[in-house]
């Protein structure tokens, strides 16, 4: 019987654990050519929609060195612009993507991030359940991660304790350039409170040079990821071996 037991207990943990899978992945590349500054928003893998928010502009530009294939079309990353003016407009200009997690759970966003020296270095995530009628806004931020400025860094952000993050299909992210969450002393000497105003990547403590909407923000490899849903139902499971152990026992009285 105990033998059973554990062939039993081991059935249920091998149906529980999966791979995390890819479920939509943007790398901006076009496959129609080898220029980096030619890109595009539909996903390399799975399906989604991806725009810029808050009066942001796009281009292409050269790719994070992470995104190996298909260099041979152009490594390109999506190139943002025209953020919000110093001290004007936290959390709400950036990039958005929608993507269905339907048969998905423990899901996990993950992104390449380079900011040019005048861009912001604090960049926070918000998400949807709704297909974007509501947003809860501040589940991450970035620590101000993406400085010193002009190099790709990685970010992987935990959904797995969002409820009903999971197999939705009306479920979305934003990235957004916030105020540093800090006080700070900008390169001209002006001093900023908490929560006051962008914080540039740059992280040079002298010269002149200060945040400014002509920086940008570069986004490549920006992928979700989960672990497909169980499948059996575990009420089923939990009969079916019930009825085993009955069959055995009545067999084992025989
Ligand atoms: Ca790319
Ligand atoms: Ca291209």
């Amino acid at each position: 019987m105990k033998a059973l037991a554990s062939l039993l207990i081991g059935l249920f943990v091998v149906t529980s654990v999966q791979g995390a899978s890819t479920i939509t992945q943007w790398t901006f590349n076009s496959g129609t050519d080898s220029s980096t500054s030619t890109g595009t928003l539909t996903p390399y893998i799975g399906s989604g929609t991806a725009a810029t928010i808050g009066g942001v502009t796009s281009t292409y530009a050269t790719g994070s060195s992470s995104d190996t294939d298909p260099l041979s079309d152009g490594n390109s990353a999506l190139n943002t612009a025209t953020f919000q003016a110093q001290s004007t407009g936290s959390g709400t200009a950036g990039v958005q993507f929608m993507v269905s997690t339907a048969g998905f759970e423990d899901i996990i966003l993950s992104f390449d991030h380079r900011a040019s020296g005048t861009a912001s270095r604090w960049a926070q995530v918000d998400y949807t359940l709704d297909g974007g009628t509501n947003w809860v806004t501040g589940f991450w931020n970035n620590a101000g991660g993406i400085s010193p400025d002009s190099s790709f860094y990685n970010f992987s952000v935990d959904l797995s304790s969002i409820a009903g993050a999971g197999d939705n299909a009306l479920f979305g992210v934003r990235i957004v350039s916030i105020f540093s969450p800090n006080a700070f002393t900008e390169n001209d000497n002006n001093s900023y409170g908490a929560d006051a105003a962008y914080q540039r990547s740059s992280a040079t403590t002298t010269g002149s040079g200060t945040y400014g909407t002509s920086g940008t923000w570069r986004f490549d490899l920006v992928t979700f990821s989960g672990s497909a849903a169980v499948v059996p139902e575990p009420s089923r499971m939990l009969l079916l071996s019930l009825g085993s152990f009955g069959f055995l026992m009545r067999r084992r009285r025989a």
